[in-house]
This record gives C-alpha cells, structure tokens and sequence, in this order.
C-alpha cells in the first residue's frame, strides 16, 4: 500500500500529539517508505505521518524539484534543539490544507536533533526553505498546524470553509 490516502482538515486526528517512533523496525521502514511515495505524489516537499493517520513521530522532506534531484530526509523522533534569532517569511502550503497558501513567519536558521532509520543519532542545522519546512513538519507532531501562526480571523475563515466542504461531502 505505498500511496496512503491524505489526512484533510478538519479530521481531529491532525490535532493529535504523535508518539515516538520507538525502535526501528521493518514496519517503520515500511511506513517512512510510503509517506516518502506520498509525499512525491502529492506532490509536496514534506509529509508527517500524523497526515496518513499514523500518530508516530516520523516526518519526511525532500526539496528536490525533480526525481533526479531527489534527496529525501527521513527524520525519526525529531527535535528543535535551537532556533536563530533571526525570522524569514515563507508562504506555505499544507497537504492536510489542500490549495491554501499564506506567508508565515518562522526563525530562519534552526538546530534539529533526530535518529535515521540507520539508528544514527544526527544533530543538524537548517536553513531557509529547509528550516522552514522541517518546523512546519514538527508541528504536525505536536498537531499544530500553520494556520494557527495566522491571525485568528484567517484561521477561522479556513477552518469554517473546510467544514463546510466536509459537510457537503457527507450529503
Ligand atoms: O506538511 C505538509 O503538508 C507538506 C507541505 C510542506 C511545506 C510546504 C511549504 C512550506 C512549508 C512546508 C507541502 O509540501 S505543501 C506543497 C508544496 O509546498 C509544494 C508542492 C509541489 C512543489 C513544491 C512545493
Ligand atoms: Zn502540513
């Protein structure tokens, strides 16, 4: 089953705080290996495994723009260890949030902390579109989202129009 179906507001389980990975084992190589086949069929550059339904502590990134310059990232149990004082704005997408993008602001420079599925312990720094993405990812652990860094208003307004689709679906 590579290709999972998507998790899309306003589904609770988006909200959820995702357990850590524990051990690696083939199920989880498995899982990292299907949210990476998601995630390029989305197509989206990052993925976390709360957004197939999974409430796991594993998150996937790949900036490439084409299958030549793929370059995936799979981070188990990933932490912010520090964050730069410095902020960029980015306008991001979601694939939990499908055709809403806004600019949010974030630290620009980050330090993460995770384990690869070599059960290596990394720490790392990241930056711009990189940094970006990976907090935007580890949020989704937490079930934050990026409309909560949006006015209330703005946030009400996508919450409010994704209910509505919702409803019309059920009908
Ligand atoms: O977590 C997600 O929902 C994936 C999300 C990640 C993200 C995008 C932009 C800024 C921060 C985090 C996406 O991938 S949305 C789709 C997207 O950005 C994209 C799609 C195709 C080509 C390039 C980008
Ligand atoms: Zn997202």
């Amino acid at each position: 089953m590579p290709i999972r179906p998507l998790v899309i507001l306003p589904d609770a389980q988006l909200r959820l705080t995702s357990s850590p990975v524990g051990p690696v084992t083939d199920d989880v190589k498995a899982l990292a290996s299907d949210m990476l086949e998601t995630m390029y069929d989305a197509p989206g550059i990052g993925l976390a495994a709360i957004q197939i339904g999974v409430p796991k502590r594993l998150v996937v990134v790949d900036l490439g723009k084409t299958p030549e310059e793929r370059e995936p990232l799979v981070l188990l149990d990933p932490a912010v260890t520090w964050t730069s004082e410095e902020t960029r704005v980015h306008e991001e997408g979601c694939l939990s949030i499908p055709e809403y993008y806004e600019e949010v602001t974030r630290p620009d420079r980050i330090r993460i902390r995770y384990r690869t599925l070599e059960g290596e312990e990394v720490e790392r720094e990241a930056d711009g579109l990189l940094a970006t993405c990976i907090q935007h990812e580890i949020d989704h652990l937490d079930g934050i989202l990026f409309i909560d860094h949006l006015s209330r208003l703005k946030r009400q307004r996508v919450q409010k129009k994704f209910e509505k689709a919702a409803r019309r679906e059920e009908s």
